[in-house]
Protein backbone atom coordinates (compact mmCIF):
# COMPACT_ATOMS: atom_id res chain seq x y z
CA UNK A 1 0.00 0.00 0.00
CA UNK A 2 2.80 2.35 1.15
CA UNK A 3 4.73 1.36 -1.55
CA UNK A 4 2.06 1.98 -4.01
CA UNK A 5 1.25 5.52 -2.95
CA UNK A 6 4.96 6.28 -3.23
CA UNK A 7 5.09 5.13 -6.66
CA UNK A 8 1.83 7.27 -7.61
CA UNK A 9 3.35 10.67 -5.82
CA UNK A 10 6.25 9.95 -8.10
CA UNK A 11 4.74 9.75 -11.01
CA UNK A 12 2.97 12.98 -10.27
CA UNK A 13 6.01 15.40 -10.05
CA UNK A 14 7.66 13.63 -12.95
CA UNK A 15 4.33 14.36 -14.64
CA UNK A 16 4.66 18.13 -13.87
CA UNK A 17 8.85 18.11 -14.67
CA UNK A 18 9.72 20.33 -16.96
CA UNK A 19 13.48 19.25 -17.06
CA UNK A 20 14.48 22.54 -14.58
CA UNK A 21 11.58 23.18 -12.92
CA UNK A 22 8.06 21.68 -11.78
CA UNK A 23 4.64 23.34 -12.64
CA UNK A 24 1.85 23.00 -9.77
CA UNK A 25 -0.28 20.97 -12.22
CA UNK A 26 -0.61 21.20 -15.96
CA UNK A 27 -3.57 23.35 -17.54
CA UNK A 28 -4.82 25.52 -14.41
CA UNK A 29 -0.54 26.50 -13.43
CA UNK A 30 1.80 26.22 -16.18
CA UNK A 31 4.99 27.92 -14.79
CA UNK A 32 6.97 28.19 -11.91
CA UNK A 33 5.49 28.88 -8.58
CA UNK A 34 7.54 29.64 -5.69
CA UNK A 35 6.61 28.00 -2.51
CA UNK A 36 5.19 25.55 -5.05
CA UNK A 37 8.70 24.12 -6.31
CA UNK A 38 10.52 24.90 -3.39
CA UNK A 39 7.94 22.51 -1.12
CA UNK A 40 7.75 20.04 -4.06
CA UNK A 41 11.82 19.79 -4.24
CA UNK A 42 11.20 18.43 -0.66
CA UNK A 43 9.25 15.65 -2.74
CA UNK A 44 11.83 15.16 -5.63
CA UNK A 45 14.81 14.60 -2.54
CA UNK A 46 13.08 11.20 -2.04
CA UNK A 47 13.88 9.92 -5.35
CA UNK A 48 16.26 12.11 -7.38
CA UNK A 49 18.46 14.66 -4.95
CA UNK A 50 19.87 16.48 -7.90
CA UNK A 51 16.63 16.90 -9.57
CA UNK A 52 15.44 18.85 -6.34
CA UNK A 53 18.37 21.13 -5.76
CA UNK A 54 18.09 22.03 -9.74
CA UNK A 55 14.42 23.13 -8.84
CA UNK A 56 15.39 25.58 -5.92
CA UNK A 57 18.28 26.55 -8.32
CA UNK A 58 16.13 27.97 -10.98
CA UNK A 59 13.74 29.53 -9.15
CA UNK A 60 16.36 31.65 -7.02
CA UNK A 61 18.28 32.11 -10.90
CA UNK A 62 15.14 34.64 -11.18
CA UNK A 63 15.81 36.35 -7.39
CA UNK A 64 15.58 40.01 -8.12
CA UNK A 65 18.19 42.28 -7.36
CA UNK A 66 16.98 43.91 -4.54
CA UNK A 67 16.54 40.25 -3.14
CA UNK A 68 12.97 39.14 -4.03
CA UNK A 69 11.95 35.92 -5.04
CA UNK A 70 9.35 36.47 -7.52
CA UNK A 71 6.12 34.13 -6.95
CA UNK A 72 5.76 33.05 -10.57
CA UNK A 73 8.78 32.37 -12.75
CA UNK A 74 6.72 32.83 -16.62
CA UNK A 75 9.43 30.15 -18.56
CA UNK A 76 7.08 29.31 -21.23
CA UNK A 77 4.47 31.62 -22.80
CA UNK A 78 1.05 30.05 -22.28
CA UNK A 79 -2.24 31.88 -22.96
CA UNK A 80 -3.56 29.49 -20.46
CA UNK A 81 -3.22 31.31 -17.31
CA UNK A 82 -4.71 34.99 -15.60
CA UNK A 83 -2.50 37.13 -15.28
CA UNK A 84 0.59 36.40 -17.51
CA UNK A 85 3.67 38.32 -18.03
CA UNK A 86 2.13 41.09 -20.06
CA UNK A 87 -0.38 41.83 -17.27
CA UNK A 88 2.82 41.83 -14.77
CA UNK A 89 5.13 43.65 -17.26
CA UNK A 90 8.15 43.91 -14.88
CA UNK A 91 10.75 44.06 -17.74
CA UNK A 92 13.12 40.70 -16.49
CA UNK A 93 14.62 39.44 -19.43
CA UNK A 94 12.53 36.09 -18.78
CA UNK A 95 9.14 37.39 -17.31
CA UNK A 96 8.18 36.99 -13.91
CA UNK A 97 5.36 38.43 -11.47
CA UNK A 98 6.17 41.63 -9.33
CA UNK A 99 5.02 40.33 -5.96
CA UNK A 100 6.80 37.74 -3.41
CA UNK A 101 5.15 34.14 -2.15
CA UNK A 102 5.56 32.56 1.65
CA UNK A 103 9.35 32.52 1.87
CA UNK A 104 9.52 27.98 2.97
CA UNK A 105 13.65 27.64 1.45
CA UNK A 106 15.15 28.65 4.58
CA UNK A 107 13.66 25.67 5.99
CA UNK A 108 13.11 23.36 2.84
CA UNK A 109 17.37 24.12 2.34
CA UNK A 110 18.36 22.96 5.88
CA UNK A 111 15.90 19.79 5.94
CA UNK A 112 17.88 18.88 2.17
CA UNK A 113 20.76 19.04 3.68
CA UNK A 114 19.69 17.10 7.07
CA UNK A 115 18.64 14.23 5.31
CA UNK A 116 20.94 14.19 2.52
CA UNK A 117 22.73 11.01 1.26
CA UNK A 118 24.72 13.11 -1.12
CA UNK A 119 26.91 15.31 1.29
CA UNK A 120 29.04 16.57 -0.49
CA UNK A 121 26.41 17.79 -3.50
CA UNK A 122 24.17 19.08 -0.32
CA UNK A 123 27.49 21.07 1.11
CA UNK A 124 28.35 22.56 -2.48
CA UNK A 125 24.69 23.62 -3.55
CA UNK A 126 23.32 24.61 0.24
CA UNK A 127 26.57 26.90 0.07
CA UNK A 128 25.45 28.58 -3.55
CA UNK A 129 21.65 29.49 -2.14
CA UNK A 130 22.63 30.56 1.56
CA UNK A 131 23.59 34.09 0.74
CA UNK A 132 20.73 34.60 -1.64
CA UNK A 133 18.02 33.30 0.69
CA UNK A 134 20.03 35.29 3.26
CA UNK A 135 19.14 38.46 1.01
CA UNK A 136 15.67 37.37 0.12
CA UNK A 137 15.02 37.21 4.16
CA UNK A 138 16.48 40.66 4.35
CA UNK A 139 14.36 41.86 1.60
CA UNK A 140 11.68 41.09 3.28
CA UNK A 141 12.63 42.90 6.81
CA UNK A 142 13.77 46.14 4.57
CA UNK A 143 10.58 46.38 2.27
CA UNK A 144 7.72 44.82 4.22
CA UNK A 145 8.22 46.49 7.71
CA UNK A 146 9.68 49.89 7.15
CA UNK A 147 8.86 50.45 10.84
CA UNK A 148 10.70 47.77 12.12
CA UNK A 149 8.66 45.82 13.78
CA UNK A 150 9.52 42.53 13.50
CA UNK A 151 7.07 40.79 11.52
CA UNK A 152 6.49 42.03 7.88
CA UNK A 153 3.34 42.23 6.02
CA UNK A 154 1.80 41.14 2.44
CA UNK A 155 0.82 43.64 0.38
CA UNK A 156 -1.48 41.22 -2.02
CA UNK A 157 -3.36 38.14 -1.34
CA UNK A 158 -1.50 36.30 -3.32
CA UNK A 159 1.63 36.63 -2.19
CA UNK A 160 0.01 34.98 0.95
CA UNK A 161 -0.56 32.12 -0.60
CA UNK A 162 -4.33 31.66 0.87
CA UNK A 163 -5.20 33.82 -1.87
CA UNK A 164 -9.21 34.35 -0.81
CA UNK A 165 -8.99 33.40 3.03
CA UNK A 166 -11.50 35.15 4.95
CA UNK A 167 -8.95 36.72 6.65
CA UNK A 168 -8.40 39.41 3.53
CA UNK A 169 -12.35 40.01 2.90
CA UNK A 170 -12.28 43.66 4.63
CA UNK A 171 -9.12 44.53 3.66
CA UNK A 172 -9.45 43.90 0.40
CA UNK A 173 -13.26 45.42 0.05
CA UNK A 174 -10.68 48.80 0.54
CA UNK A 175 -9.29 48.15 -2.47
CA UNK A 176 -10.73 50.02 -5.09
CA UNK A 177 -11.73 48.84 -8.99
CA UNK A 178 -11.79 51.80 -10.89
CA UNK A 179 -9.64 51.75 -13.79
CA UNK A 180 -9.35 48.29 -13.73
CA UNK A 181 -8.68 47.44 -17.03
CA UNK A 182 -10.92 44.15 -18.85
CA UNK A 183 -9.76 40.86 -18.66
CA UNK A 184 -10.77 36.86 -19.26
CA UNK A 185 -10.15 34.60 -15.69
CA UNK A 186 -8.65 31.25 -17.50
CA UNK A 187 -8.70 29.63 -13.85
CA UNK A 188 -12.45 29.48 -14.44
CA UNK A 189 -11.98 26.94 -17.50
CA UNK A 190 -9.92 24.89 -15.85
CA UNK A 191 -11.15 24.55 -12.86
CA UNK A 192 -14.83 24.48 -10.84
CA UNK A 193 -16.05 28.43 -10.59
CA UNK A 194 -17.43 27.62 -7.34
CA UNK A 195 -14.08 26.11 -5.58
CA UNK A 196 -12.13 29.35 -6.82
CA UNK A 197 -11.91 32.96 -6.01
CA UNK A 198 -15.07 35.40 -7.11
CA UNK A 199 -15.10 37.75 -9.81
CA UNK A 200 -14.97 41.01 -7.43
CA UNK A 201 -11.97 39.10 -5.86
CA UNK A 202 -9.92 38.92 -9.01
CA UNK A 203 -11.12 42.95 -9.64
CA UNK A 204 -9.25 43.90 -6.52
CA UNK A 205 -6.67 41.79 -7.18
CA UNK A 206 -6.08 43.68 -10.65
CA UNK A 207 -5.83 46.88 -9.31
CA UNK A 208 -3.27 46.17 -7.18
CA UNK A 209 -1.16 44.85 -9.95
CA UNK A 210 -1.83 47.71 -12.04
CA UNK A 211 -1.07 50.05 -9.16
CA UNK A 212 2.13 48.05 -8.28
CA UNK A 213 2.85 47.84 -12.35
CA UNK A 214 1.96 51.78 -12.42
CA UNK A 215 5.13 52.33 -9.99
CA UNK A 216 7.50 50.61 -11.61
CA UNK A 217 7.56 47.94 -8.83
CA UNK A 218 9.86 49.82 -7.24
CA UNK A 219 10.01 47.98 -3.51
CA UNK A 220 11.02 51.16 -1.89
CA UNK A 221 7.11 52.27 -2.64
CA UNK A 222 5.05 49.53 -3.19
CA UNK A 223 4.75 48.62 0.67
CA UNK A 224 3.52 52.22 1.66
CA UNK A 225 1.23 53.14 -1.70
CA UNK A 226 -0.88 49.43 -1.10
CA UNK A 227 -4.12 50.36 0.50
CA UNK A 228 -3.53 46.46 1.04
CA UNK A 229 -1.21 46.02 3.94
CA UNK A 230 -1.42 43.00 6.34
CA UNK A 231 0.27 41.15 8.69
CA UNK A 232 -0.21 37.30 8.32
CA UNK A 233 1.16 34.95 11.21
CA UNK A 234 1.27 32.03 9.28
CA UNK A 235 3.44 33.87 6.53
CA UNK A 236 5.70 35.08 9.26
CA UNK A 237 6.14 32.42 11.01
CA UNK A 238 6.98 30.52 7.95
CA UNK A 239 9.57 33.62 7.43
CA UNK A 240 10.93 33.21 10.98
CA UNK A 241 11.21 29.31 10.78
CA UNK A 242 13.24 30.19 7.99
CA UNK A 243 15.40 32.62 9.31
CA UNK A 244 16.01 30.44 12.35
CA UNK A 245 17.02 27.34 9.80
CA UNK A 246 18.90 29.15 7.83
CA UNK A 247 20.44 30.49 10.97
CA UNK A 248 21.84 26.75 11.85
CA UNK A 249 22.63 25.67 8.12
CA UNK A 250 25.28 29.34 8.04
CA UNK A 251 26.49 27.89 11.36
CA UNK A 252 27.44 24.64 9.70
CA UNK A 253 28.53 26.29 6.83
CA UNK A 254 31.19 28.88 8.59
CA UNK A 255 29.08 31.87 7.85
CA UNK A 256 28.67 33.42 11.38
CA UNK A 257 27.72 36.81 10.17
CA UNK A 258 24.49 35.16 8.58
CA UNK A 259 24.52 33.04 11.00
CA UNK A 260 23.90 36.19 13.36
CA UNK A 261 21.74 38.40 11.68
CA UNK A 262 19.47 35.54 10.84
CA UNK A 263 19.10 34.20 14.39
CA UNK A 264 18.17 38.15 15.25
CA UNK A 265 15.59 38.09 12.74
CA UNK A 266 13.99 34.88 14.20
CA UNK A 267 14.05 36.26 17.56
CA UNK A 268 12.47 39.31 16.96
CA UNK A 269 10.13 37.24 15.07
CA UNK A 270 9.39 35.10 17.45
CA UNK A 271 8.34 38.24 20.11
CA UNK A 272 6.79 40.05 17.61
CA UNK A 273 4.36 37.55 17.30
CA UNK A 274 3.14 37.42 21.10
CA UNK A 275 0.79 40.82 19.88
CA UNK A 276 -1.07 38.69 17.28
CA UNK A 277 -2.25 36.08 19.77
CA UNK A 278 -5.91 36.36 20.86
CA UNK A 279 -6.92 34.26 23.74
CA UNK A 280 -10.83 34.29 23.04
CA UNK A 281 -9.73 32.53 19.68
CA UNK A 282 -6.92 30.04 21.09
CA UNK A 283 -4.74 31.17 18.02
CA UNK A 284 -3.19 33.84 16.31
CA UNK A 285 -4.88 36.59 14.39
CA UNK A 286 -4.08 38.30 11.34
CA UNK A 287 -3.51 42.04 11.71
CA UNK A 288 -4.76 44.84 9.46
CA UNK A 289 -1.69 47.14 9.25
CA UNK A 290 -3.74 49.83 7.66
CA UNK A 291 -6.04 50.16 10.65
CA UNK A 292 -3.44 48.57 13.18
CA UNK A 293 -6.52 45.98 14.15
CA UNK A 294 -6.36 42.78 14.96
CA UNK A 295 -8.68 40.71 11.89
CA UNK A 296 -11.20 39.03 14.16
CA UNK A 297 -11.30 36.00 11.68
CA UNK A 298 -10.53 32.16 12.38
CA UNK A 299 -8.46 31.55 9.90
CA UNK A 300 -5.52 28.38 9.95
CA UNK A 301 -3.11 31.57 9.01
CA UNK A 302 -3.41 31.60 13.10
CA UNK A 303 -2.48 27.90 13.77
CA UNK A 304 0.44 27.73 10.83
CA UNK A 305 1.99 30.32 13.32
CA UNK A 306 2.90 26.58 15.00
CA UNK A 307 5.93 26.08 11.71
CA UNK A 308 7.82 28.68 13.85
CA UNK A 309 9.24 27.81 17.50
CA UNK A 310 6.71 29.47 19.23
CA UNK A 311 6.43 29.05 23.10
CA UNK A 312 5.72 25.96 24.10
CA UNK A 313 1.85 27.47 25.37
CA UNK A 314 1.49 28.59 22.73
CA UNK A 315 1.41 25.66 20.71
CA UNK A 316 -0.26 23.32 23.44
CA UNK A 317 -3.35 25.70 22.53
CA UNK A 318 -3.11 25.73 19.14
CA UNK A 319 -3.23 21.99 19.32
CA UNK A 320 -6.24 22.27 21.23
CA UNK A 321 -7.77 24.46 19.07
CA UNK A 322 -6.92 21.88 15.74
CA UNK A 323 -8.56 19.01 17.85
CA UNK A 324 -11.62 20.84 18.32
CA UNK A 325 -11.82 21.96 15.12
CA UNK A 326 -11.76 17.85 14.34
CA UNK A 327 -15.35 18.20 16.51
CA UNK A 328 -16.71 19.59 13.29
CA UNK A 329 -15.01 18.64 10.22
CA UNK A 330 -14.43 14.77 9.35
CA UNK A 331 -10.53 15.63 8.29
CA UNK A 332 -8.10 17.96 9.56
CA UNK A 333 -7.03 21.40 9.09
CA UNK A 334 -9.60 22.88 7.65
CA UNK A 335 -8.66 26.19 6.09
CA UNK A 336 -11.36 28.34 8.23
CA UNK A 337 -13.11 27.05 11.53
CA UNK A 338 -16.00 25.11 10.02
CA UNK A 339 -18.22 27.10 12.86
CA UNK A 340 -17.84 30.35 10.78
CA UNK A 341 -20.52 31.95 9.13
CA UNK A 342 -18.28 32.87 5.74
CA UNK A 343 -16.68 29.18 6.12
CA UNK A 344 -17.16 27.19 2.68
CA UNK A 345 -16.02 23.79 2.48
CA UNK A 346 -15.15 24.02 -1.36
CA UNK A 347 -14.12 27.17 -2.25
CA UNK A 348 -10.58 27.33 -1.93
CA UNK A 349 -8.96 29.30 0.72
CA UNK A 350 -12.11 29.42 2.36
CA UNK A 351 -12.45 26.12 4.42
CA UNK A 352 -10.94 23.33 2.36
CA UNK A 353 -8.03 21.13 3.35
CA UNK A 354 -4.45 22.06 2.00
CA UNK A 355 -2.02 19.21 2.80
CA UNK A 356 1.16 21.54 2.69
CA UNK A 357 -0.18 23.45 5.39
CA UNK A 358 -1.31 20.29 7.44
CA UNK A 359 2.73 19.41 6.77
CA UNK A 360 3.83 22.82 8.06
CA UNK A 361 1.91 22.66 11.02
CA UNK A 362 2.25 18.98 11.93
CA UNK A 363 6.58 19.79 11.66
CA UNK A 364 6.05 22.16 14.24
CA UNK A 365 3.89 20.97 16.62
CA UNK A 366 5.69 17.38 16.47
CA UNK A 367 8.87 19.84 17.45
CA UNK A 368 6.31 21.13 20.45
CA UNK A 369 5.45 17.85 21.27
CA UNK A 370 2.18 17.64 20.27
CA UNK A 371 2.35 14.15 18.98
CA UNK A 372 -1.55 13.15 19.30
CA UNK A 373 -2.50 16.27 17.27
CA UNK A 374 0.34 15.15 14.93
CA UNK A 375 -0.85 11.97 14.06
CA UNK A 376 -4.60 13.05 13.34
CA UNK A 377 -3.31 15.19 11.27
CA UNK A 378 -0.84 13.31 9.14
CA UNK A 379 -3.72 9.91 8.77
CA UNK A 380 -6.59 12.43 7.96
CA UNK A 381 -4.22 14.10 5.21
CA UNK A 382 -3.23 10.93 3.87
CA UNK A 383 -7.02 9.29 4.20
CA UNK A 384 -7.79 12.23 1.65
CA UNK A 385 -5.54 11.20 -0.74
CA UNK A 386 -6.99 7.35 -0.19
CA UNK A 387 -10.16 8.74 -0.98
CA UNK A 388 -9.95 11.61 -3.66
CA UNK A 389 -6.08 10.93 -5.11
CA UNK A 390 -3.76 14.25 -5.32
CA UNK A 391 -5.81 16.91 -5.49
CA UNK A 392 -4.93 20.58 -5.05
CA UNK A 393 -7.18 20.93 -2.01
CA UNK A 394 -10.38 18.90 -0.43
CA UNK A 395 -13.41 19.55 1.55
CA UNK A 396 -12.64 19.04 4.95
CA UNK A 397 -16.31 17.47 5.55
CA UNK A 398 -16.70 15.01 2.42
CA UNK A 399 -13.09 14.79 0.93
CA UNK A 400 -14.39 15.72 -2.41
CA UNK A 401 -11.32 16.79 -4.01
CA UNK A 402 -11.23 20.31 -5.29
CA UNK A 403 -9.02 22.59 -7.79
CA UNK A 404 -6.04 20.97 -9.76
CA UNK A 405 -5.43 17.10 -10.25
CA UNK A 406 -2.41 15.45 -10.38
CA UNK A 407 -0.83 18.37 -7.70
CA UNK A 408 2.40 18.72 -7.05
CA UNK A 409 3.41 19.83 -4.27
CA UNK A 410 0.20 17.49 -2.73
CA UNK A 411 2.13 14.69 -4.11
CA UNK A 412 5.74 15.82 -2.41
CA UNK A 413 3.88 16.23 0.80
CA UNK A 414 2.75 12.33 0.65
CA UNK A 415 6.49 11.17 0.17
CA UNK A 416 7.54 13.64 3.13
CA UNK A 417 4.66 11.76 5.38
CA UNK A 418 5.67 8.50 4.39
CA UNK A 419 9.18 8.89 4.83
C1 LIG B 1 -2.83 29.65 -6.01
O1 LIG B 1 -2.54 30.98 -6.39
C2 LIG B 1 -2.46 31.43 -7.76
C3 LIG B 1 -1.93 32.85 -7.74
O2 LIG B 1 -0.63 32.86 -7.24
C4 LIG B 1 -3.76 31.40 -8.51
O3 LIG B 1 -4.80 31.02 -7.96
O4 LIG B 1 -3.74 31.76 -9.70
C5 LIG B 1 -2.56 29.55 -4.48
O5 LIG B 1 -3.10 28.37 -3.95
C6 LIG B 1 -1.07 29.63 -4.21
O6 LIG B 1 -0.80 29.39 -2.86
C7 LIG B 1 -0.30 28.64 -5.07
O7 LIG B 1 1.08 28.85 -4.93
C8 LIG B 1 -0.67 28.73 -6.56
C9 LIG B 1 -0.08 27.59 -7.39
O8 LIG B 1 -0.38 26.34 -6.82
O9 LIG B 1 -2.09 28.69 -6.72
Amino acid sequence: MKHALIAQAEQVLRRNDRGTYTVPTHGLYPFQWNWDSVLSALGFAHFDEARAWTEIDTLFAHQWEDGMVPHIIFHERDEGYFPGPDVWSTGRAVPTSGITQPPVAGFAVRRMVDNAKDKDLATQRARALLPRIHAWHRWFFNSRDPEASGLVAIIHPWESGRDNSIDWDAALARVPTEGVEPFTRRDIQHANPAHRPTHAQYERYIWLVQTFRSLGWDNTKLHDASPFRVVDPGFNAILIRSCADLAELAEQLGEPEIAKQSRDFATRGIAALEKLWSDAHGQYLCLDRSTGELIDSPSIGGLLAAFAAVPTERAAAIARRIDKLGDAAKFLVPSHDPSAPEFDDLRYWRGPVWLIVNYMIADGLSTAGQHATVERIIADSLALIHESGFAEYYSPITAEPCGGAHFTWTAAMVLEFLA
